[in-house]
C-alpha cells in the first residue's frame, strides 16, 4: 500500500489550498456529502434478527492496582446477515470487540496485539490519556507486533469507546470492524439507582453495506482510480447495525433500561427517537448534573449519550422501535424493543445525577481559531490538511482556552485529551446546564465556541472532524501540551 489518498491530496493541495482561502465562495454547493453504498447482498427483515451483547472482555490478570487485557486483531468471518458469512477485522475477531468494563482511577492496560496485515493504532475514545497511550495516528503498531496502552482512567464514569485511529486508514478499519465499547464506572454512579445490570445496555450503533456475497463494502483503496475520492464526502452504508446485527430486536421487561448509545458509524449522524421520552442521563463524559428528558436525540459520528427509557409505560405485547428520524426508508429504523413481560423495578432516575463544574471562559488566556473546509481533493482544518509534525498550537498545561471552529459543511468535531464543554452555537447559548463532551457535531456553516482545560499529560494529541472519510483525506490537526 504505497500509494494513498494523502498522495493525490499532496498533488492537488496548493490548488486546494488556494480555492479554500477564499472567504464567501459559493464552494458548500460543490462540497461533497456523505454517498450511500447500496448493498446487492438479501437483506433481512428488520427486527429479525435477536439483539447481541458483545462479550465482557476479561482481564489477563490484576496486579499493582491495575487490569491487564489483552486485544488480538483478526480476521474473522462472522454472521452479520442472515445466512451470509462476513469478512470482518475484529478485536479478539469479534465485531464490535468485547466491551471492556474499567474502574475511574484504576489503571487499565491493554496489550494490543496486531495480526492483521496492516498497521493499526489503538485510541480511547473519550479516555484521559497520557500522549504514548493515547493513539496518535502515526504511532502504528505493525502487522505482528504488539504495543501496551496504559490507560490511567483519571476521569469520570462514562461510555467511551475504543476503535482504530490509523493515519489515512481509520474508515475503511473501523468499517471492517475494529471498534468497542469501554465503560468507565466509579463510585459516585454506583450510589445511584440507575437501572443496572441486564438493563445497562451498551448499544454501539453502525452503518454497513454487503456484496451479494456478504463481503462488507467499502470505496476501494486501490482499483480504479478516483473510487475513494468520490467517496471523500463520507460512506453511509444502507443496513444499519446495533451491536453487529442488522436492525435487530431486544425483548425487554416492563422496567427501566439505560441505553448507552455510542454512535460508531463512519458518516451518519442520526436523529433517534421511540415515540416516548427518552430521559438524557449523560453525555460523552458522563453524568448530566439532572435528567432532562427530550423526544428525539441527535447523534453524530464519535458521539454518546446515555439514556433510561421506562417500559413500563407500554403493556406486554407491545413493541417499541427506536427509529432515526434524519434517515430514508430502511435508514430509518434501527432496533425495536418487544415488551415481553413484568418485573419488579427498583431502579429510579433522580431528580440529580452528578456535579458538574462550569468551565469558565472569563478565565481562559487564549482563543484559538480552527476553521474546517473542503479542499477540493480533501479536507483541510485552517487551510490545511494533517501533517503529523505539525503543532497547529501548543496549549500550556493547567490553562483553559476557548477554541473556536467553523465549519462550511457538517463535521462532527472531536478533541483528544479533554473534554470540552460547548460555550454557544452561531453565537447563541446552548439550552441547560454545561456538559462535558468530547466530540460536537459542527452543523453546515456553524460557528461553535467550546471551552476546555489542559490537564495531567504534556505531549502531543489531535483534533479532528470524526467524519472518518474526512479525517482519512487530512481534516485533523496535532497539538502540543506545553
Ligand atoms: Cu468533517
Amino acid at each position: 500500500m504505497t500509494s494513498t489518498r494523502r498522495d493525490v491530496l499532496r498533488l492537488l493541495g496548493l490548488g486546494a489550498v488556494a480555492v479554500a482561502g477564499v472567504p464567501g465562495c459559493s464552494l458548500i454547493a460543490g462540497t461533497p456529502q456523505p454517498q450511500l453504498l447500496t448493498s446487492a447482498a438479501p437483506l433481512p427483515r428488520p427486527y429479525a434478527v435477536p439483539l447481541p451483547i458483545p462479550e465482557l472482555a476479561k482481564p489477563v490478570r490484576s496486579a499493582g492496582g491495575a487490569d491487564f487485557y489483552e486485544l488480538t486483531e483478526r480476521a474473522a468471518e462472522v454472521e452479520v446477515l442472515p445466512g451470509l458469512r462476513t469478512g470482518v477485522w475484529g478485536y479478539g475477531g469479534t465485531f464490535p470487540g468485547p466491551t471492556i468494563e474499567a474502574r475511574a482511577g484504576r489503571r487499565t492496560v491493554v496489550k494490543l496485539v496486531n495480526q492483521l496485515g496492516e498497521p493499526t493504532v489503538l485510541h480511547l475514545h473519550g479516555g484521559h490519556t497520557p500522549p504514548e497511550s493515547d493513539g496518535f495516528p502515526t504511532d502504528l503498531v505493525a502487522p505482528g507486533a504488539s504495543r501496551e496502552y496504559v490507560f490511567p482512567l483519571e476521569q469520570r464514569a462514562a461510555t467511551l469507546w475504543y476503535h482504530d485511529h490509523r493515519m489515512d486508514y481509520t474508515g475503511p478499519q473501523v468499517w471492517r470492524g475494529l471498534a468497542g465499547m469501554f465503560l468507565v464506572r466509579d463510585a459516585e454512579e454506583e450510589a445511584l439507582p440507575l437501572p443496572a445490570g441486564e438493563r445497562d445496555l451498551p448499544l454501539l450503533i453502525c452503518d454497513r453495506s454487503f456484496a451479494a456475497d456478504g463481503t462488507m463494502l467499502y470505496p476501494a483503496l486501490e482499483g480504479r482510480p478516483g473510487v475513494r475520492e468520490a467517496y471523500m464526502g463520507g460512506v453511509l452504508g444502507d443496513v444499519i447495525l446495533v451491536n453487529g446485527a442488522p436492525w435487530p430486536e431486544l425483548r425487554v421487561v416492563r422496567a427501566r433500561y439505560r441505553l448507552r448509545l455510542c454512535n460508531a458509524s463512519n458518516s451518519r449522524t442520526y436523529e433517534l427517537a421511540t415515540g416516548g421520552p427518552l430521559v438524557r442521563i449523560g453525555s460523552d463524559g458522563g453524568l448530566l448534573a439532572q435528567p432532562r428528558t427530550v423526544r428525539q436525540l441527535r447523534l453524530a459520528p464519535g458521539e454518546r449519550a446515555d439514556v433510561v427509557v421506562d417500559f413500563s409505560a407500554y403493556k406486554v405485547g407491545q413493541q417499541v422501535e427506536l427509529r432515526n428520524l434524519a434517515g430514508e426508508g430502511a435508514q430509518a429504523r434501527v432496533m425495536r424493543f418487544a415488551v415481553d413481560r413484568d418485573e419488579r423495578d427498583e431502579s429510579a432516575v433522580p431528580a440529580r445525577l452528578s456535579t458538574v463544574e462550569a468551565l469558565d471562559p472569563g478565565k481562559a488566556k487564549v482563543t484559538r481559531e480552527f476553521e474546517f473546509s473542503s479542499g477540493g481533493m480533501g479536507w483541510l482544518i485552517n487551510g490545511k490538511p494533517f501533517d503529523p509534525k505539525r503543532m497547529e498550537a501548543r496549549p500550556r498545561l493547567g490553562d483553559v482556552e476557548v477554541w473556536r471552529l467553523t465549519s462550511d459543511v457538517a463535521h462532527p468535531v472531536h478533541l483528544h485529551l479533554d473534554h470540552f464543554q460547548v460555550l454557544t452555537v452561531n453565537g447563541e447559548r446552548p439550552q441547560g446546564p454545561p456538559e462535558w463532551k468530547d466530540t460536537v457535531e459542527l452543523r453546515e456553516a456553524q460557528t461553535v465556541e467550546i471551552v476546555t482545560r489542559f490537564t495531567d499529560y504534556r505531549g502531543r494529541y489531535v483534533l479532528h472532524c470524526h467524519n472518518l472519510e474526512h479525517e482519512d483525506m487530512a481534516m485533523m490537526a496535532a497539538f502540543e501540551v506545553v
